[in-house]
Formats: C-alpha cells, structure tokens, sequence
C-alpha cells in the first residue's frame, strides 16, 4: 500500500492516495509505420495543409515505442505509483477489425511488463482518439455497427493484457473527440454536421457499454472506469441567447456520455435530438456499472449562442480580468474543486483525476545549468492539486492524480510547439530533461530525484 509524504499528507490526503502520470498512444509512440501498424485518422488528419501547426505529424512523437523502458525508469525515479497509457488500435489491428497484428500487441507486453517490474501500475485506456482510419472508411463511427467493432477490439486487449492489466478504462475524453471531430471540423476526421454528430454520440456511448461488459467478462478483478472532460461551463455574459448557449454546450461538453452511462438517460436537450437514433433496449446497453470516474481536468469553459456553428453555441470568451495560461486558458486552479464536488454529488463514483496540467507554447529549453524553470506549470500543479485536497476535505470522492502529461507530446493542432510534459523532449534528439515541476512533483509524491 502506498504511503504519503510529509507534504502529501498535510494536504490531508488519504495514505492510499494514487499518484500517477498519464500519456496517448498517438502522442507519444511515434514509430507509425513500424511492425505493420496501421494508419488512423489522426495521421490522415495530421496530412492535410494547414491543420496542425508546423504541419507536425504523430510519425516519430516521443519514440515512446523504442524507448519506453527509459520512460518507465524515468516514472520509477519520480516515484510514480500508476502510468495511464493508451493501446493504439490500428497498432493491434491496422485495419481495425480481421488480421491481428501480433508485433503491435508485443509492444504493450513489454511495456506492462517494464511497468509490473517498476511497481508501477498499469492503467490501460482502449480509445484514446486514434480511430482506424480503415474503418472510417467504412463509415467509422457513424455506423451502428462500430460498438461491435470496438468490443471485438476490446475483447483482443482483455484477452492479451488481462492477466496483468486490471485498471482499464473504456474512452478518454468522449465530448472532447466527438464534438471537435464530427461537430466543429476541428479535429480528425474532421468532420462538421449535426446529424453526424448525433449518431457518432449514440454509437460512441453504444460501444462504451459494451467494452465494459467484454472488460468485466473477461478481466479477472477488473477496476473499469471511463475517462470524461469535466470544465465547470459558464455563460460568457448574462444575455438570454448566451445563457441558454451555455446550457446547450455544458449538455454537450459535460453531461452528454456521463448521465447515459452512469444515470442511464441524455440530458434534456441532447435527448429531444437524439431519439432518431436509439433503439429499444439501447439505455440499458449503454447505462453499465462502472468502478471509477476518472476526470480530465484544465479550466472552466466559457460558452455563448454562435449560430454559425452546427449546434449554435460555441466558446465564448473569459472575464476579461480572468488571468489565462501561456496558451490562452482560462487560470482558475479554484475551478477544480467545483468540478469534483460536482462530479461526487452527480455520480456517485470514486474519482480518479486522470489528466491535469499546464501548456506551454515557450521552448522551455535547458539554461546553461542544464534546468528548466518552469515556474507557471509548477504553481498551476500546486494550485490545482490544493484545490482537489480541499474539494477532498469537502466530501469529493476523489483516490487518485495523474498528471498531463508525463513527457512533452504531440499536442495534436498544436503539435510539437505546445508543451505539456514535467519532463521536457528536445524532439531532435529525443533527450529527455526533467523540469522543475517533475522535481517539485516527485518530491510531494515520494520520487528519488533531486
Ligand atoms: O493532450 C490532450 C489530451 O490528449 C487530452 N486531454 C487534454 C490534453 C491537453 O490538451
């Protein structure tokens, strides 16, 4: 059992408080056209002009696939008790479905096996938005069929990995991938239409549902959660037409694959447009018992009507006084005590923080002591991490943190210029350098480095 530090506990943390560090298989891996792994949306996407900056591509990332036991060692030294990764889908079935690829799944033998020898626990995410690009060319998530797709996925990882994996969660960031791919054109597969959006929902919950039931049948002890965007969303003003966007989007952002997978029903708005699409028997399909709530967590989102957009809502703009991070989001660590009180009371779930931290586009490049003085993302960490002890004092059910991310990453339209990592990658030369807020972490968590 996991122990507190000094600082740790004087947050009033409980001693079995999981620390953790999380990265995606698409942001990470890199080696795209290594050992027969297939190609997804993300890299079509990242192919197309102008879409991602410095038209960066997911094709070499971290190089995670090559030097992923430097990567476990490095979460040994900072004393990380749990690693959340993604399994790339179309690295274990490049076509989706059909011929396996048994290369692509020896890749995360090996890595569960580093972690298990590490004592770090593996925690394993199906979909973490690298969809096989050959079965969206089949009509991907629009078609019903695509539950049936992902639980044969999910039926092959459980199988694989279920001896040694037992925390899995289903999806990361459902809201996230469906309304930037399929509502605002954003994101791959970059697509913008309502209907589309609405049917990619359903099928999305659909295949959730029965990736729990394949994990729970086949998993001996499994812990199953899912991982959902939680931003407290507010008004950009109080205009009626804002308010009401507000209302719309927070359904959108917040509630839409929650309340059916945990409360078994669509918030009233999505619901009243959904009907079309759900079959008798669908709630319960979709409505399964989950093991934890796991929580991605930046900033609150500020929302107001947009008719332009698919839905008419859309992102509005902060307090003009609200300070903002590097990037432009809104800095508000307070919001994250709102957010878990208001997860604990909704759902009704221990609740693991599954994603937290700050970007960056600074170069963050080694001073002539070889440091990274990252002071913006240590204080934002140590704000945010005061926030979830104190909404913990208040009653939120919340058992563990992971930190965004781990290593520097492919911050998908941001590419390599936006950093989010406590331990900085020069993508030259794929050194790794741990930054002062790796240090800062691993001391409140129990790590061995200076
Ligand atoms: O990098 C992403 C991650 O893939 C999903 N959650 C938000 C992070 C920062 O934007």
């Amino acid at each position: 059992m996991p122990t507190q530090t000094p600082e740790a506990r004087a947050l009033g943390l409980p001693d079995d408080f999981l620390w953790g560090a999380s990265t995606s298989a698409f942001q990470v891996e890199g080696a795209a056209g290594e050992d027969g792994r297939g190609p997804s949306v993300w890299d079509t996407f990242c192919r197309l002009k102008g879409r991602v900056d410095n038209g960066d591509t997911g094709d070499v990332a971290c190089d995670h696939y090559h030097r992923y036991a430097e990567d476990v060692a490095l979460m040994r030294d900072l004393g990380v008790g749990a690693y959340r990764f993604s399994i790339s889908w179309p690295r274990v079935l490049p076509r989706g479905r059909g011929a396996i690829n048994e290369k692509g799944l020896d890749f995360y033998d090996r890595l569960i096996d580093r972690l298990l020898e590490a004592g770090i626990e593996p925690w394993a995410c199906l979909y973490h938005w690298d969809f096989p690009q050959a079965l969206h060319d089949l009509g991907g998530w629009s078609r019903r069929d695509s539950a049936g797709w992902f639980a044969d996925y999910a039926t092959l990882c459980a199988r694989r990995y279920g001896d040694r994996v037992k925390r899995w969660a289903t999806f990361n960031e459902f809201s996230v991938f469906t309304l930037f791919g399929y509502a605002f054109g954003w994101g791959a597969p970059s697509i913008a239409d309502r209907a589309e959006h609405l049917k990619v929902i359903h099928h999305v919950n659909l295949a959730h549902g029965a990736g729990v039931d394949v994990l729970r049948a086949l998993v001996p002890n499994a812990s199953i959660g899912a991982v959902h965007s939680y931003q407290p969303c507010r008004p950009e003003d109080d205009a009626p037409e804002n308010v009401e966007g507000a209302a719309l989007f927070n359904e959108l952002w917040n509630l839409t694959f929650p309340d059916p997978q945990i409360l078994s029903h669509y918030p009233p708005r999505i619901a009243q447009a959904i009907e079309p699409y759900v079959q008798a028997g669908d709630m319960a399909r979709i409505g399964r018992p989950m093991d934890w709530f796991g929580v991605n967590h930046y900033a609150p989102v500020y929302a107001k009507a947009e008719p332009g957009m698919v839905w008419g809502c859309g992102f509005g703009s902060p307090p003009p006084d609200m300070p903002r991070t590097n990037i432009g989001w809104p800095y508000q660590p307070d919001a994250f005590r709102e957010a878990l009180l208001d997860l604990t009371g909704r759902y009704r779930l221990p609740i693991y923080v599954t994603e937290n931290g700050y970007g960056t586009k600074a170069a963050e490049t080694p001073d002539e002591r070889g440091m990274i003085n990252d002071t913006e993302r240590l204080d934002y960490l140590r704000a945010c991490i005061g926030s979830m002890a104190e909404a913990h004092k208040a009653g939120a059910d919340v058992r563990g943190y992971f930190v965004w991310s781990l290593l520097d990453n492919f911050e998908w339209g941001g590419g390599y210029g936006t950093r989010f990592g406590i331990v900085h990658v020069d993508f030259a030369t794929q050194k790794r350098t741990l930054k002062e807020s790796a240090k800062w972490y691993a001391r409140l968590i129990g790590g061995r480095v200076a």
